[in-house]
């Protein structure tokens, strides 16, 4: 890890342990283990999410492409944001490519990794895809894009908006706004808000694989900055009420315990039963988009949902109102 982010890890993890409720934030658990573990559970027979895009991608190739208004004589960017290995965005790649579109694919990631290994995957399987990677951060790129003369399509799957609070969500909207031009389009994948019998289990699978991903943001504090948090002595604890229609998952700890964090030179005390906050899973439906989206230059244009109608796609545009 770079020294910048060790110390803002440092500083998150001083900050988050400190607060009442304790918390800690969700991009840490983005190691290599944890996204390792990620993988495993986009596999798994109770996450729903990663199955239901994927259909849509691939069952409605030909709807995207019609909704999206585009044709085979405009040349167009396709961004993807966070793109990781790009399973469902080869379903759209192979159909535009087939039809003939005129495009290149800008896979933006943090991971320079995950980049490389998509970028030699479509080596193989799309050969004629223009992939330019870009590595950094998500708006420093879009910026660095903002002012060249093609229409730029920008994906953002995963429901990876909902690990942002709503506040956040809109903070996003609104940077994100300010780097699209007026025939840009936001595609933004969102799993829906659904009852608890099937949102709950998605989190909590009988593999414990998320309970895996969720206890390894410890295993990272006691790698990363010397700490010694005994993993046995925290459980995993979702919840999810569809009234809320937010997911959170907890570390809930099992006694009385103090966990010493070497590097920070501070002690942290748990009573039996309290919870860490460690994650948000949002779901939603056309109002919280609505909501995040009300003081960015962004409209809900149209929008195409699985056969469940557990996650829905949104093809969001610029408005004119701005
Ligand atoms: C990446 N993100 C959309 C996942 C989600 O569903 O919130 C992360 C995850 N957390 C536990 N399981 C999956």
């Amino acid at each position: 890890m770079q020294s910048s982010m060790l110390e803002q890890f440092k500083k998150d993890v001083m900050e988050g342990l400190s607060a009442k409720p304790k918390r800690l934030p969700s991009k840490y658990f983005y190691d290599q283990r944890g996204d390792e573990l990620f993988v495993q559970i986009m596999h798994l027979p109770e996450y729903y999410l990663t199955r239901a895009e994927h259909e849509i991608f691939r069952e409605q190739t030909e709807n995207i492409i019609q909704e999206l208004g585009i044709s085979p004589e405009k040349h167009f960017e396709l961004i993807e944001l966070g793109a990781g290995d790009g399973t469902k965005t080869k379903e759209l790649l192979a159909k535009l490519t087939a039809n003939g579109f005129s495009y290149d694919y800008l896979p933006i990631d943090i991971s320079q990794n995950a980049l490389n290994g998509l970028k030699d995957s479509l080596a193989i399987e799309l050969p004629d895809v223009c992939c330019r990677p870009k590595q950094g951060d998500y708006f420093e790129v879009l910026e660095s894009l903002k002012n060249g003369k093609h229409q730029k399509i920008v994906l953002f799957l995963g429901s990876n908006i909902g690990n942002l609070s709503d506040e956040r969500a809109a903070d996003f909207m609104n940077e994100l706004g300010k780097t699209l031009n007026p025939d840009d389009i936001l595609f933004l994948g969102v799993d829906i808000i659904k009852d608890e019998s099937i949102v709950l289990p998605a989190y909590n699978d009988s593999a414990g694989v998320t309970r895996a991903f969720n206890l390894n943001l410890l295993e990272r504090i006691n790698r990363e900055l010397d700490a010694n948090f005994n993993i046995e002595n925290f459980e995993h604890a979702p919840e999810y009420t569809v009234e809320s229609g937010v997911a959170k998952s907890f570390l809930k700890s099992l006694e009385n315990q103090s966990v010493y964090i070497r590097s920070i030179d501070r002690e942290f005390h748990f009573e039996k039963g309290e919870k860490i906050h460690t994650e948000v899973s949002r779901k939603y439906n056309d109002e919280i988009i609505e909501k995040i989206t009300e003081n960015a230059p962004l409209e809900i244009s149209s929008k195409l949902s699985d056969s469940n109608n557990y996650f829905t796609d949104y093809i969001l545009r610029i408005s004119n109102h701005f």
